[in-house]
């Protein structure tokens, strides 16, 4: 890792100066010592440490980026990785709607600008029943929303993906109803596990993660992790979701990862950690009840999956 072959001053020197997401991005392009030196972009910058780290081995850089759920370029696995180059994240803006101060369209550098990046160790479990453990180089969400004011009337927040066929060729085809769609309930949105991510392995996100910027919920299937976001709503009621206007049965709107409450199809109690070869045990939460089942009290988990 940089961190190891990077002499301590210079490190501590270069994290003085360059702070910031945008920062980060901005040097991207530029050869720098920071890279995990994947092929990718590097970041200007080895972000620091965050909290909430797993010490589980990250899953190898080849399948995080070569195995993907990215249905906008194709429903098997390895299409996102062979087509997403297709997709142009610059120039990237987020339009902020809804129930809050400050709605707008903003530019994905006014975005990033007073985050500084941090790196977070997250298992990521698809509701298919396989799993990873990604370094995300991200910053909270909660630091994000607050700057945007949101009102009394905020109860949940909608994430949209770009929408562009010439882009993202797999949407010409109504597998889902596109855009993608996601939300969060506005508490679980500022809960700190929650997280923007920009970069991942030390490096600027492949497209084939949802480029430039994605959102990641760890104690949720996969799928809330919404990818490529270009709307952000501030809503009272709750969201339709694209996965529960395409199965409502199979796909609720909180969707936390959930051994005992099976889908209908399979039984979520077990996962396969990919590079690994024996299943292992799914945990409640994906391993984050300590710090997130108190959302969830009083809740029937069953009725709302
Ligand atoms: N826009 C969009 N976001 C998406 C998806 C998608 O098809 N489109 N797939 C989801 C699913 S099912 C999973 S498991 C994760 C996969 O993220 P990864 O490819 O970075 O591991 O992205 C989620 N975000
Ligand atoms: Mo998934």
């Amino acid at each position: 890792m940089p961190s190891e072959i990077t002499p301590r001053e210079v490190w501590r020197e270069r994290r003085r100066f360059v702070q910031t997401g945008v920062a980060a991005l901005a040097a991207a392009a530029l050869p720098g010592p920071a890279g995990a030196g994947h092929g990718g972009r590097r970041l200007a910058f080895r972000p620091a440490p965050g909290p909430f780290r797993t010490d589980e081995p990250p899953t190898p850089f080849k399948h995080v980026a070569g195995y993907n759920n990215f249905y906008e370029f194709g429903t098997d696995k390895y299409s996102p990785a062979e087509r997403a180059a297709s997709l142009r994240t610059e120039p990237w803006s987020v339009t902020v709607e809804g129930a809050c101060e400050k709605p707008g369209t903003y530019t994905l550098e006014d975005i990033l600008r007073p985050h500084p990046l941090e790196e977070r160790i997250y298992r990521l479990r698809c509701v298919e029943g396989w799993s990873m453990v990604i370094p995300w180089v991200g910053f909270p969400l909660a630091d994000l929303l607050r700057r945007f004011a949101p009102t009394s009337q905020a109860k949940y927040v909608e994430f949209t993906t770009l929408y562009d066929p010439e882009q993202m060729p797999g949407q010409r085809r109504r597998v889902l109803d596109w855009p993608y769609v996601e939300g969060l309930r506005m508490d679980e949105a500022m809960h700190p596990l929650t997280i923007l991510a920009v970069g991942l392995y030390g490096e600027v996100l492949p497209n084939q993660n949802g480029a430039p910027l994605r959102l990641v919920v760890p104690w949720k299937y996969g799928f809330k992790s919404i990818k490529s976001i270009v709307r952000i709503r501030f809503t009272e009621r709750q969201p339709l979701t694209s996965w529960m206007k395409a199965s409502p049965r199979e796909y609720g709107f909180y969707a936390n990862v959930n051994p005992t409450v099976d889908h209908p199809r399979w039984s979520q109690a077990r996962e396969r950690r990919i590079g690994e070869f024996f299943k292992r045990k799914t945990l409640m939460f994906n391993g984050y009840a300590e710090q997130v089942a108190h959302l969830y009290r009083g809740m029937n988990l069953r009725q709302h999956f």
